[in-house]
């Protein structure tokens, strides 16, 4: 079956690629000129993509597949957010970098709480006019500085949680058993990346939805 993203930005395609087609999904970008709306959360712009799609999707026979996704960091009162991809393109990284410099502390474990973060995704699917919508978050913390060229967008500054043997965030102060042991997705290898990553975990929902579907519709 082959499933329409719609989206602009490849680093997501390249992500949701690659999981689509573990499961047999062709997944082809759709690169509509669709307005962003001002609206408070992800979920109302993954919702607002999806009404905007629906009248372009090319085959009856195929599904529609829409994704917001961004970066909320704690001691900026969830800032991002929804304005990730404006923050990205005029402040960058480096911005978010330095409206964290106050916090400082002794405690070299402090970081995790001083400059906890999470990923948070929705993803929607539609087919055969109905459609549903997921979310994935995934926890972590700012890093002090850029690293790495891996990934896209706030990758580079970015640290996920360690997991526990489930696949699950550690609880705080644990380590855990699957570990970037502090680098941040800008370091580590998309496979990695995928065990963590809200896209992952939005995405892999809605598979598991669109495979009921099309059973049922066999
Ligand atoms: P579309 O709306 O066209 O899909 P976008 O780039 O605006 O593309 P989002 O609104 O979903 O994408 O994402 C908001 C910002 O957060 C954007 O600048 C992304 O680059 C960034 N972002 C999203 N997922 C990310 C991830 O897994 N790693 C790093 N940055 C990410």
């Amino acid at each position: 079956m082959k499933v329409w993203f719609l989206t602009g930005n490849e680093g997501k395609v390249r992500e949701a690629k690659k999981i689509f087609n573990q499961y047999n999904f062709q997944l082809e970008q759709m690169n509509l000129d669709y307005i962003e709306p001002q609206v408070d959360s992800i979920e109302e712009v993954a919702k607002e993509k999806m009404k905007q799609a629906i009248p372009y999707l090319p085959g009856g026979s195929d599904a529609l597949f829409v994704e917001d996704a961004g970066l909320f960091v704690d001691a900026l009162n969830d800032f991002p957010g929804v304005y990730s991809s404006y923050v990205l393109r005029t402040i960058g990284c480096q911005g978010i970098i330095r409206l964290l410099q106050h916090l400082r502390s002794e405690d070299p474990n402090a970081d995790s709480r001083l400059r906890k973060a999470r990923f948070e995704a929705v993803s929607g699917v539609y087919f055969q006019g109905k459609m549903e919508f997921f979310n994935g978050t995934c926890p972590g913390k700012i890093s002090h500085k850029e690293f790495g060229k891996n990934g896209f967008g706030f990758d580079p500054i970015f640290v996920p949680s360690d997991l526990d043997i489930d696949g699950n965030p550690a609880k705080s102060g644990d380590i855990g058993v699957i570990s970037t042991h502090g680098e941040t997705f800008g370091q580590i290898s998309s496979d990695a990346k995928e065990k963590y990553s809200h896209r992952a975990k939005a995405v892999n929902k809605a598979i598991s939805w669109l495979e009921n579907q099309r059973e049922h519709h066999k």
